[in-house]
């Protein structure tokens, strides 16, 4: 951990450790999206204090800016898409989604406008879709806009994004900070089983 003082010569901090527990009576604590400590089958919340995502409830949750807080995409049972919305800018907005994908498993992410369609080219400069690694930090590779959508996608020809071993990977979408970072959208999501 290092602290980096605002003021020359630095100054005196009191720094305050915390441990979130989850299941702890319904308190979200630094790190936890949410925290109900309920097992009701409908609820949304999984029992890693992330924000589940699903047809009924497709907006994102924040504090999502870290793999610890992911929100779960959860495409409906027997289906493999889901369209989440979210709102992306400002300093330190990252929206990471986590995705559970099977052995030799695939996954593609389509980054979309507010109204669900493909973007043109007026899109905050920085704008970023990237895929993780199963340790929440490495990057597998970054979306790319195509002929017909200028938002970046990760489509079924990435390789870093196909043939997947088993386990939770991670989607984060960022555009920056400034003047016309902000930015509503969409994302679709498909995850394919493997094609062996
Ligand atoms: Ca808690
Ligand atoms: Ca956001
Ligand atoms: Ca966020």
């Amino acid at each position: 951990m290092g602290i980096d003082s605002r003021n020359p010569g630095g100054t005196i901090y009191d720094v305050l450790a915390v441990a979130p527990v989850c299941g702890n009576g319904g308190m979200p604590e630094h790190s936890e999206t949410c925290d109900n400590n309920d097992d009701d089958p409908g609820n949304v919340c999984d029992s890693q204090c992330r924000a589940v995502l699903n047809p009924e409830a497709n907006e994102e949750v924040e504090p999502n800016d870290d793999f610890v807080g992911a929100n779960v995409v959860t495409p409906p049972s027997g289906e493999s898409e889901l369209t989440v919305r979210g709102n992306s800018g400002g300093r330190c907005d990252f929206d990471m989604f986590v995705l559970s994908v099977p052995e030799g498993g695939s996954v593609q992410a389509e980054l979309l406008n507010v109204s669900g369609l493909p973007c043109t080219p007026n899109i905050p400069p920085n704008l970023s879709l990237r895929f993780v690694d199963q340790d929440g930090i490495t990057e597998r590779g970054k979306g790319m806009p195509n002929s017909s959508n200028q938002c970046p996608s990760i489509d079924a020809t990435a390789t870093f994004a196909r043939d997947l071993l088993s386990g939770e990977y991670y989607v984060r979408v960022t555009s920056g900070e400034g003047e016309g970072s902000l930015f509503s959208y969409q994302l679709r999501f498909v995850v394919l089983p493997s094609s062996q």
